[in-house]
């Protein structure tokens, strides 16, 4: 078997995602995703300019050997890019091998060690009661847990929501440039703990309830909110501190309880090495998409799970169905699952990625469908191109740029 075609996939149908589609010469096709939030087309260049011509001729069965001519053979590895583009490839060949064998890809990660998939759903506003009324709605969902963010008094944005208009009230400027955003950490610790009292107050203590504080604080005011959210119980806090910094969660951890989840935005296993091996987090949060897909995040799980720490695999809305396949597949098969983050997507990005997983009373299945057991249509994504668009950026009150 041989492959004969690798061709990159734009379509915006409400917002960019970016899809390799693998065909073999016996017409078996693969879909990876490689949508990298805000940078996609440099990963549409990554793969059709460098990676694709080097698929032509290559055995799909072949995936651990692709991965690591991909990877190694760059000599140029890691990075959101490179990994996103390798995800693709990866996970396009487990489609194809999966269907070739015409099982569904988790019989071919040793099976389900479990029969359906807890998943967790965003809720957020910018008072108390939207923040009830959007906890309510995920309920009615059927949503079991909830991931909850909070506007914070004196702040114009809702801190990691994804929002289209700039603090100063202006139109979204989306061809130009990201929409600003406003930061104030002090006042952020003071009221944080205030909205997970009220929201323990209001829906009982059985809720799981978690928080992403997106990088924002130093490792000393990490400490402070894990510490002052202990009595309101976290699922988890997720993102506290920067995520180039392991040592970080070393001092976090040493003065809170409240368990600690990070590494949506980390490319590779050594971005874990010190936090698995000294047992500084519970959760391993990487996307399929942006850590080189289901082949190093399979061997990522068994490595956490040696020292008790789950997964929590990244699944935002700028994932997509295809990237959210591959993560369901994972989650079903692997022993030390925690929890998958679940967004859900748009109609109409159901109906170009239609697909075979589904959500039912708050939890997930791959579904049975050979392969990762999704299909795309052509037709409908060409007719949703690119639309350039950004993640906002942060400031202080200063004027100075902080994480977003
Ligand atoms: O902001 O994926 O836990 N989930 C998140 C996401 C991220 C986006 C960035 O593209 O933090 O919503
Ligand atoms: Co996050």
């Amino acid at each position: 078997m041989k492959i004969v075609d690798a061709k990159v996939v734009v379509t915006s149908p409400g917002r960019n995602f970016v899809t390799l589609q693998v065909t073999t010469d016996d017409g078996v096709t693969g879909l990876g995703d490689a949508t990298l939030n805000g940078r996609e087309l440099a990963v549409v260049s990554y793969l059709r300019d460098h990676v694709a011509p080097l698929l032509i001729g290559r055995d799909p069965h072949r995936i651990e050997d692709a991965w690591q001519y991909l990877y190694r053979g760059a000599y140029w590895r890691r990075g959101p890019v490179t990994m996103a583009a390798i995800a693709a490839v990866d996970v396009a060949l487990w489609d194809i091998k999966a269907k070739v064998a015409g099982l569904p890809l988790y019989q071919l990660l040793g099976g389900a060690s479990r029969d359906r998939i807890r998943a967790y759903g965003h809720a957020n506003g910018s008072s108390l009661p939207e923040i009830f009324d959007s906890v309510r709605a995920l309920q009615e969902r059927g949503y079991q847990a909830i991931r909850i963010q909070s506007g914070v008094p004196g702040l114009k944005s809702v801190y990691g929501v994804h929002t289209t208009t700039s603090v100063d009230g202006s139109a979204p400027d989306v061809l130009a440039r990201p929409v600003v955003e406003d930061w104030d950490t002090a006042a952020y610790l003071r009221y944080i703990p205030r909205v997970f009292e009220a929201v323990r107050n209001e829906f009982g203590p059985d809720l799981p309830l978690l928080h992403d504080a997106h990088h924002r604080l130093s490792p000393i005011e990490a400490a402070r909110l894990g510490k002052d959210l202990e009595p309101y119980d976290l699922f988890w806090l997720e993102d506290c501190t920067p995520a180039e910094d392991q040592e970080a969660l070393r001092l976090v951890r040493q003065h809170t309880t409240t368990p600690l989840a990070i590494g949506e935005v980390f490319n590779t296993v050594f971005d874990y090495q010190t936090l698995i091996d000294d047992r500084l987090i519970d959760y391993v949060r990487s996307a399929v998409t942006h850590f080189g897909g289901v082949s190093p995040m399979k061997k990522l799980f068994d490595y956490a799970g040696q020292r008790g720490i789950k997964s929590a695999i990244h699944g935002p809305e700028d994932i997509s169905p295809v990237g959210m396949a591959a993560a369901l597949h994972l989650d079903l098969a692997v022993h030390n699952f925690g929890i998958q983050e679940y967004s859900g997507h748009t109609d109409l990005t159901n109906e170009v990625f239609r697909h075979a997983y589904t959500f039912d009373d708050g939890y997930l299945h791959p579904g049975e469908a050979p392969g990762i057991g999704v299909e795309l249509d052509d037709e409908l994504a060409a007719a949703h191109p690119y639309e350039p668009g950004y993640l906002p950026v942060n400031r202080l009150q200063d004027g100075s740029v902080h994480d977003w």
